[in-house]
């Protein structure tokens, strides 16, 4: 008998894309004399004149920047989706197969501050920028099939200024990524009767170990088919299909879990936590998505430093994605830290720019500080 299958390597399924994932859990052990690469500077001025972001700025084309006071939203000024595509079979050969495809892209701001990250702000200055995702994605998705609203945060990630902001793709096809999760959730609803991601989060509350944070509202897992070391899922606690019809308290709720899963991933390796996040919901035409369940992904490289990160190289680029710390002990990692940011801890010495202050959403101060779980590792190992 094997005593603990998940210290041996196995590959997991991602019941979401119908992929695997091989994990490697004994690699951890092994010596790395990999790269280290220079920690980013924290402080920042509150605004930046030389910033296309912030308020009362001149972008690339020449456009001014209101003086915004909360959140701000443009149509991006390089797009890479274009609105006027004429609809057209470019394909060359059956095996050169192509179709042109119209579009647009937007910015958005979240805060004029340009010395603020998601992760330093409070849950009240976190909720516009949750209205405006939502308002984005009803305004869009009312001409635009997919709406793809994200955020790459840091250099890391190639995000091309540190001012807080995000982008929203929204085209008239469902993109690779989704597409593959609309396949698995209407199949799984069609076999199961309910969908697959309240079904995989009542298993996660069961299980409890891949729990990072949660409140009434809304849970954070490290998924049990996690490919990047700290990847987590979002995922509202009821069926949800898009971020328009989250009511005002779930809207709060987001912000409120947000802004604590973020100051624990920047507690992490003490530095502002890279990442892409983004989010899914049902596509926006008449089509059937009775399976659906809106979610958030957020992938961030970092492994085990604030300057050693995962690359998804060899085995990964040529066979399938691996990873060796085990969503597990991510999961109990992410737990083990404190939602205070470490810039806002009182031992903390950084410039009165990056220390704010910080207003709670009101309904959430019990629940945020909810113990997230019960350890039941070994009672599921033995099932
Ligand atoms: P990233 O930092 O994730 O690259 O997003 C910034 C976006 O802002 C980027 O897509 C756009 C870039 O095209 N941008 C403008 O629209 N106007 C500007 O003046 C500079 C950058
Ligand atoms: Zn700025």
């Amino acid at each position: 008998m094997i005593p603990n299958p998940f210290d041996q390597p196995h590959r997991r399924l991602n019941a979401l894309t119908g992929e695997y994932v091989f994990v490697s859990p004994h690699r951890t052990k092994r010596p790395w004399q990999g790269r280290v690469e220079p920690n980013a500077p924290t402080s920042r001025p509150q605004h930046d004149p030389q910033c296309y972001l912030c308020p009362g700025n001149v972008r690339a084309n020449k456009e001014l920047n209101p003086n915004y006071d909360a959140t701000f939203v443009f149509t991006n000024d390089f797009s890479a989706f274009l609105d006027d595509t004429p609809s057209a079979d470019v394909s060359r050969h059956p095996l050169l197969r192509a179709q042109t495809q119209a579009g647009t892209c937007r910015v958005i701001c979240f805060s004029p501050r340009h010395d603020f990250t998601l992760a330093l702000m409070s849950a009240v200055q976190i909720r516009p920028v949750v209205d405006v995702w939502a308002d984005q994605v009803a305004d869009l998705g009312r001409k635009w099939k997919w709406v793809q609203v994200f955020e790459n945060k840091g250099d890391v990630m190639g995000c091309s200024n540190p001012h807080p902001h995000g982008q929203i793709w929204a085209s008239d096809f469902v993109p690779n990524e989704p597409a593959k999760e609309h396949i698995q959730q209407q199949k799984w609803f069609k076999e199961n009767g309910s969908p697959l991601l309240l079904d995989y989060a009542q298993a996660e509350i069961t299980q409890g170990e891949r729990i990072v944070a949660q409140n009434a509202h809304w849970l954070a897992i490290v998924p049990w088919w996690a490919v990047w070391p700290f990847e987590t899922l979002i995922q509202p606690r009821r069926q949800v299909l898009r971020l328009p019809d989250l009511n005002s308290a779930e809207r709060d709720g987001l912000a409120d879990l947000l802004r604590r899963l973020l100051a624990r991933y920047d507690n992490l390796f003490q530095t502002s936590f890279p990442y892409s996040l983004g989010w899914h919901g049902a596509p926006n035409d008449e089509g059937d998505y009775s399976g659906w369940q809106l979610h958030a992904h957020i992938y961030p490289p970092l492994l085990r430093s604030a300057t050693v990160k995962k690359f998804m190289v060899g085995y990964e680029m040529l066979a399938e994605a691996q990873r060796d710390i085990t969503p597990e002990q991510a999961a109990a990692r992410l737990r083990d830290l404190t939602e205070e940011h470490y810039l806002h801890s009182p031992n903390c010495r950084v410039t009165a720019s990056t220390s704010v202050s910080a207003p709670v959403l009101r309904g959430f101060e019990d629940v945020a500080s909810m113990s997230p779980l019960h350890a039941t590792t070994e009672k599921w190992l033995r099932i």
